[in-house]
């Protein structure tokens, strides 16, 4: 099923990068309500929130997951029919994905803004929110070189070089550890996130926290390039985000770790650094300092407590 084969996807990283994993899971939850025959209203909500769970489940650190299912399930309020909840979900999911999209497109435009004429930049990882601020600066004529890193071990790097490649833009590739060496040479480090925090702490691909810390260190400005979609509305209720451990074989090939019995492979997909080595979140609302996170989840985001027990059942469930 359509479902199961987005959630494989997601697991493996086939498909992976916080934003395209929350569009991809809502066009599963549109093509799973295309699916599921129009019996009953109860058979219908039981299926959609299997869907949903099986989802929200694969990988546990992308915010923007949960928060898109969440937006595309929030379609069978109020439906009183099969129909209703199929159309509910269907429109929902369409709507994310194009404001997914549109503020992907936002974000470039204001992020490109802050990267002036003549400026290096730094990015660690892929992130399309992050590429497209770049890739509009250059787009908008103005000449600058790129430091990418080459992102142990699953080598998003590769993914970012390519990129900025086909866009003509003047790269540099290092190994992660080279970005000290190079951070003085370097106007604007410039990220995307998995998750924002309430406190503006970022959460990104492991490396990111040290790299936002060597900037810091240099008196390099750190820009993050986020989708409101990527705030973490359960960190105002104390909640923390889940870091990602994956398999230790990504790192060291088991056939090592086997001669090696003394030596524990770990291998953490993600990191959190701290609002006061970031000094702009750029969202598709706006620029805003880490310290406004909170303002996003309440104003913009418009989660209520409601919501929160409403969906913390899904993942509970989930967890079981
Ligand atoms: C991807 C990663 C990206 C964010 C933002 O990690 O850390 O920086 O997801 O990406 P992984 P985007 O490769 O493990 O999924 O801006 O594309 O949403």
């Amino acid at each position: 099923m359509f479902v199961t084969e987005t959630a494989e996807k997601i697991k493996s990283m086939e498909i992976r990068g916080a934003g395209r994993i929350a569009r991809e899971a809502a066009e599963a939850l549109r093509r799973q309500a295309d699916e599921i025959p129009l019996s009953d209203l109860e058979f219908f909500c039981r299926e959609m929130r299997g869907a949903a769970q099986t989802l929200v489940a694969t990988r546990p650190t992308a915010v923007s997951l949960p928060n898109a299912v969440h937006f595309v399930m929030s379609g069978l309020e109020r439906a009183t029919t099969p129909d209703e909840a199929r159309t509910g979900v269907i429109n929902r999911a369409v709507q994310f994905i194009q404001t997914s999209r549109h503020a992907v497109e936002n974000i470039a435009q204001f992020g490109a803004r802050h990267i002036r004429d003549g400026d290096t930049l730094l990015t660690h990882c892929n992130s399309e929110a992050a590429l497209g601020c770049i890739i509009e600066a250059h787009r908008s004529g103005k000449e600058i070189d790129v430091f990418a890193t080459e992102v142990r071990p699953r080598n998003q790097g590769l993914i970012t070089i390519r990129a900025l490649n086909d866009a003509g833009i003047k790269t540099s590739f290092i190994v992660d550890s080279a970005v000290r060496t190079f951070i003085n040479d370097v106007d604007l480090v410039i990220v995307g996130a998995d998750a924002v925090t309430v406190t503006g702490a970022v959460v990104n691909k492991i490396g990111t926290s040290q790299v936002a810390h060597t900037a810091h260190e240099a008196r390099v400005n750190v820009l993050v390039a986020a989708e409101t979609y990527k705030f973490a509305p359960r960190t105002i209720f104390g909640e923390l985000i889940q870091i990602e451990e994956r398999a230790p074989n990504e790192v060291l090939a088991d056939e090592i770790t086997r001669t090696l019995p003394h030596v524990t492979v770990r291998n953490p997909a993600f990191d959190v650094t701290p609002a006061e080595y970031i000094d702009l979140i750029v969202t598709e609302m706006g620029v805003i300092p880490p310290q406004m996170a909170y303002t996003i989840i309440r104003d913009y985001l418009g989660w209520g407590i409601e919501e929160f027990h409403k969906t913390f059942q899904i993942n509970t469930r989930n967890e079981e």
